[in-house]
């Protein structure tokens, strides 16, 4: 893990993450992993290789490869937010710069939805000679209709309610889950108070 705003980790060779097992580099706060040859997320089938940045108070972790970046097919993307941070639409953010080429994509990516009281809507964007990470919507949390988050809100809460692991909520529903592990059970509920305010608030 890079855990240092403004941290520099400068590798000559290749990197490998998740060759023959599992791996994971985390990139955080503005950390920087500079890698002078190629690298290699899960290289195995049988392994699972992570990549993991953080949009953070100083800055988004960087991994800049000179040469090619090869993506496996076990391989996950993660992202975190800091609460700080308020992400508005349109916004990019770029994770990876791979001048000798990006191949693949990442098969699994985990994507923070929540972050403080607001929705986070990503798209990955595999360009060329880098992955960026685009913001293409952010709402209120709780809010599914007009940019408040009122009783209105709490009455469409209960109709969506699955309880801890109920069935996937629909479209509509995915603004009552605040930890983004797919239900509106009470987890959600309680954060759904913190933020209840008035209508038009
Ligand atoms: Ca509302
Ligand atoms: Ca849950
Ligand atoms: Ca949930
Ligand atoms: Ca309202």
């Amino acid at each position: 893990m890079i855990d240092w705003a403004g941290c520099v980790w400068n590798c000559g060779g290749n990197l490998w993450v998740g060759d023959d097992g599992g791996g994971t580099l985390t990139i955080r706060n503005d950390g920087l992993v500079e890698v002078g040859g190629s690298a290699v997320v899960d290289d195995e089938t049988t392994s699972q290789g992570t990549l993991a940045f953080d949009i953070g108070a100083d800055g988004t972790g960087l991994l800049d490869i000179a040469g090619s970046l090869t993506i496996g097919e076990s391989s996950s993307q993660q992202v975190t937010v800091d609460p700080r941070i308020i992400p508005s639409p349109g916004q990019a953010y770029v994770l990876v710069n791979g001048a000798g080429g990006i191949s693949e994509t990442f098969s699994d990516k985990v994507l923070q939805g929540v972050s403080g009281d607001l929705t986070l809507t990503w798209a990955v964007h595999y360009n060329p000679t880098d992955i960026t990470l685009e913001v293409v919507d952010v709402g209120l949390y709780g809010d599914g209709d007009d940019d408040d988050v009122d009783i209105a809100d709490f009455a469409s809460f209960q109709a969506c309610f699955t309880g801890e692991g109920g069935s996937p909520l629909t479209a509509e529903c995915g603004y009552y889950d605040s930890d983004n592990d797919g239900d509106a059970d009470l987890t959600d509920f309680e954060a759904l108070v913190d933020v209840i305010t008035g209508p038009g608030e």
